[in-house]
């Protein structure tokens, strides 16, 4: 039977690959649980310094799998609720806390959860000719898995509403110019790219990259005052760090630094 998520380790990197191409990798429990257990795994392992999340085929992912939702008339209404805080919301919640650096690439197609999960990533790349749908609006729906969160945040109110009303697709490109994701890249180049820059993450000073992302989810609920204790409280653990001796060493001795991680 064919693996819903695929998993892949070299030089430091996790990559996981969403693999129900047929269905454009849309989400069924399966591929739920099997993400999550390869996220688990990133957390335990210690030889693991970034995640790469992409998809298989010509999609990334369109988000919970409909076929799974037929209803017929007489069906009583299904809780949606409920696999929202079964799955969806604990993996956007495990993503942003994982104190690893996770690149989403997206190959193609972000659709419905697949878009936000996307956007969960720390860094987003995306090929040319992929693009970003807030599908929920065509379904009766609305945006889930952190939508309306990172959106405002990313791109501002007014094309956040646009985004999740109007239910277009967004071209990569335009994602970039607008910065809801950080680059775009021909096609043929961006597994290459997105690689590259992960196998980069793994070996920069782990635990710092994590504390900054924790630092900076943190920001959108913090007053100044409140952000300014974090990064005095996040650089006290930092500069405890093995790999903070080495950057300083490293520095001074005018070479290259090492860093393990730790
Ligand atoms: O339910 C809950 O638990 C609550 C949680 C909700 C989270 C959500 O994500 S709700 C939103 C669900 N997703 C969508 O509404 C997106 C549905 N898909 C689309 O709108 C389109 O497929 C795309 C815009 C993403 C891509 O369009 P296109 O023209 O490139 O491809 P296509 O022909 O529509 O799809 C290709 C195949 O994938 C097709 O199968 P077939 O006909 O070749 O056998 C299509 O049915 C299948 N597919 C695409 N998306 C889904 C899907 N199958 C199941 N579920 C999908 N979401």
């Amino acid at each position: 039977m064919t693996q819903p998520i695929l998993t892949h380790l070299d030089a430091g990197v996790l990559t996981i690959t969403l693999n129900r191409p047929d269905k454009l990798n849309s989400f069924n429990p399966e591929m739920h649980r099997l993400l999550r257990a390869a996220l688990d795994d990133a957390a335990r392992n210690p030889e693991i310094r970034c995640v790469l999340l992409t998809g298989a085929g010509r999609g990334f992912c369109a988000g919970q799998d409909l076929s799974e939702r037929e209803m017929k008339e007489s069906d009583k209404p299904r809780d949606l609720g409920a696999t929202i805080e079964q799955y969806y919301n604990p993996l956007v919640k495990f993503m942003q806390a994982l104190p690893l650096p996770i690149v989403c690439a997206v190959n193609g197609v972000a659709a419905g959860a697949g878009a936000n999960i996307a956007l969960a990533c720390d860094i987003v790349l995306a090929a040319r000719s992929a693009s970003f749908l807030q599908a929920f609006a065509k379904i009766g729906l609305v945006p889930d898995s952190g939508g309306t969160y990172f959106l405002p945040r990313l791109v501002g109110t007014g094309r956040a509403m646009a985004l999740a009303m109007l239910a277009e697709k967004l071209p990569a490109a335009d994602a970039e110019r607008m910065g809801l994701i950080w680059k775009a890249f021909d096609d043929d180049k961006l597994m290459a790219e997105a690689t590259a820059m992960c196998r980069h993450l793994a070996t920069q000073p782990t635990r710092a990259l994590g504390l900054m992302k924790q630092a900076i989810y943190a920001a959108g609920g913090n007053s100044l005052s409140a952000q300014l204790d974090l990064e005095r409280d996040l650089q006290r653990e930092a500069g405890g760090s093995p790999d903070y001796r080495e950057g300083v060493t490293a520095f001074l001795e005018k070479r290259k630094p090492v860093f393990t991680g730790r």
